[in-house]
């Protein structure tokens, strides 16, 4: 696994004293949800060597890479799966750039997802301004290689920006930092070792992400920087075009903005975590992301064998804000912007059930026993803020469908309260959903003071 807490720039970058406060704003714990958008040239072949991974190993991972978003790097490994089909379906010498001007999206389609986010209760949007192709999806003044002057057109990523603001969301840009195949002369990377070994470090390219991060900045104001696989090198030292220069600009001109954890620097903002599990309620408040299926971006070789349904994503985001976490669920877009079925139902059934339980998670806390960090099977709990009754425990059962749960020891120092409030039913308690519930039922309990909470 891949971290990116540990990796704290050379010896002689800047402190993390120097960076401004990098504090998690109230507004990102309490909105829990955030739709990710991949979507880019490699939504155009949009494929990734999936079907059968049975024979994957740790020396063919990268030949035979999942994410779809990574193609540019795939089909320029000799003898990869994705090279054979390249050749097979666009011919020798057709070059991944080639895309740019094949890449035509529906006009409206940055709106259409905007509104899929939206309504499957999502409070931020993070679309990728530039992925590690180098191809931006804004109009920058840095480099030809945009959307605006290739194929699309157009300004994507003012779209996006316009169309969250219209439904209300926050916006975060995802930018990758220090990998630009584009502008690199590297051999294809066929190791987790190549992730950081392969990345630019020169002043040179320091200077190009600093004008294009600025350029994000001023345009869009983005409450949310979410940056990929590190920052250049030469841009951690202190200077007018340094990382701590730019993370001050982008709070000026947003006091409750936040960054993620992947600059590869000493401070850091949310914590990332990547198609990873959490066993415990962690004490940092933390972003757990994945796609729906294997992939970010879109491959339509995926099928329902490979993607989460919608009662697998409540259940996902339960779980993950019960720990003290946000969903940062991707959705990957065909190349014309449509989304496809697989992936919203599965949206639409979260925006549904949110639309009933919602109470139970926005805005919430986690809760729980000291001992018992790891909460029991079948259930979790948040702690609710904003209710007649004062503070509320809520239980979330995971699978109503496998019957009523049973609180007892180890938690019963946590059930006595509950059950104390709920009706003086002892140390035990029994949470029944009843038969006709949706795939995760809620029930609250007005907590004590005094109750252990997170
Ligand atoms: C990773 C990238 O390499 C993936 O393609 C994807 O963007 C994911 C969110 O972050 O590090």
């Amino acid at each position: 696994m891949i971290s990116f807490e540990d990796r704290h720039g050379p010896a002689d970058a800047a402190p993390a004293s120097a960076y401004p406060d990098l504090a998690v704003p109230d507004w990102y714990r309490d909105a829990k949800l955030g739709v990710f958008v991949h979507w880019g040239l490699y939504s155009v072949p949009a494929w990734a060597d999936v079907l059968d991974r049975s024979d994957v190993t740790a020396e063919t991972a990268y030949a035979r890479h999942q994410y779809a978003e990574w193609y540019a790097n795939t089909v320029r490994i000799e003898g990869s799966p994705t090279r054979d089909r390249h050749e097979r379906l666009y011919g020798v010498g057709h070059r991944y750039e080639d895309f740019a001007d094949q890449w035509r999206p529906e006009a409206g389609a940055a709106e259409g997802i905007t509104a899929l986010a939206a309504r499957a209760g999502a409070r931020y949007l993070v679309p990728t301004t530039k992925h590690h192709d180098g191809f931006c999806l804004w109009d920058s003044a840095t480099t030809p290689f945009t959307a605006a002057r290739r194929g699309p057109g157009r300004d994507l990523i003012a779209e996006f920006a316009a169309a969250a603001r219209a439904e209300g969301l926050r916006l975060g840009l995802y930018y990758s930092g220090a990998l630009d195949w584009h502008v690199s002369d590297f051999p294809p990377m066929t190791s987790h070792g190549d992730l950081f070994a392969l990345r630019r470090n020169d002043p040179a390219f320091a200077a190009y992400a600093a004008a294009q991060l600025r350029e994000l900045v001023e345009r869009f104001a983005p409450d949310l920087l979410w940056n990929d696989i590190d920052w250049p090198d030469a841009g951690k030292h202190p200077g007018p075009d340094s990382l701590v220069q730019l993370l001050t600009e982008h709070l000026a001109a947003v006091p409750d903005g936040l960054v993620n954890d992947r600059w590869g620097v000493p401070a850091h903002g949310v914590l990332t975590r990547e198609y990873q599990d959490i066993d415990t309620v962690q004490d940092e408040p933390f972003e757990a992301t994945r796609g729906l299926g294997l992939s970010f971006g879109y491959n339509a070789d995926e099928s329902a064998a490979h993607a989460l349904d919608g009662a697998a994503l409540i259940r996902l985001l339960v779980d993950v804000v019960s720990k003290n976490g946000n969903l940062l669920i991707n959705v990957g877009p065909r190349a014309d912007g449509s989304v496809p079925p697989l992936q919203s139902a599965a949206l639409e059934q979260l925006g549904e059930w949110l639309a009933v339980h919602g109470d139970a998670l926005y805005g919430t806390r986690p809760w729980f026993h000291e001992a018992v960090r790891v909460p029991p099977e079948g259930v979790r709990f948040t702690r609710g803020m904003a209710d007649d009754r004062g503070e509320v425990l809520h239980a979330l059962l995971l699978d109503p469908a496998a019957g009523p749960v049973t609180l007892d020891a180890p938690v019963s120092a946590a059930v006595r309260e509950i059950a104390q409030v709920a009706g003086g039913a002892g140390e035990r308690i029994v949470l029944d959903p009843g038969a006709s519930q949706g795939p995760v039922a809620v029930q609250s309990f007005a907590l004590r003071p005094g109750v252990e909470g997170g």
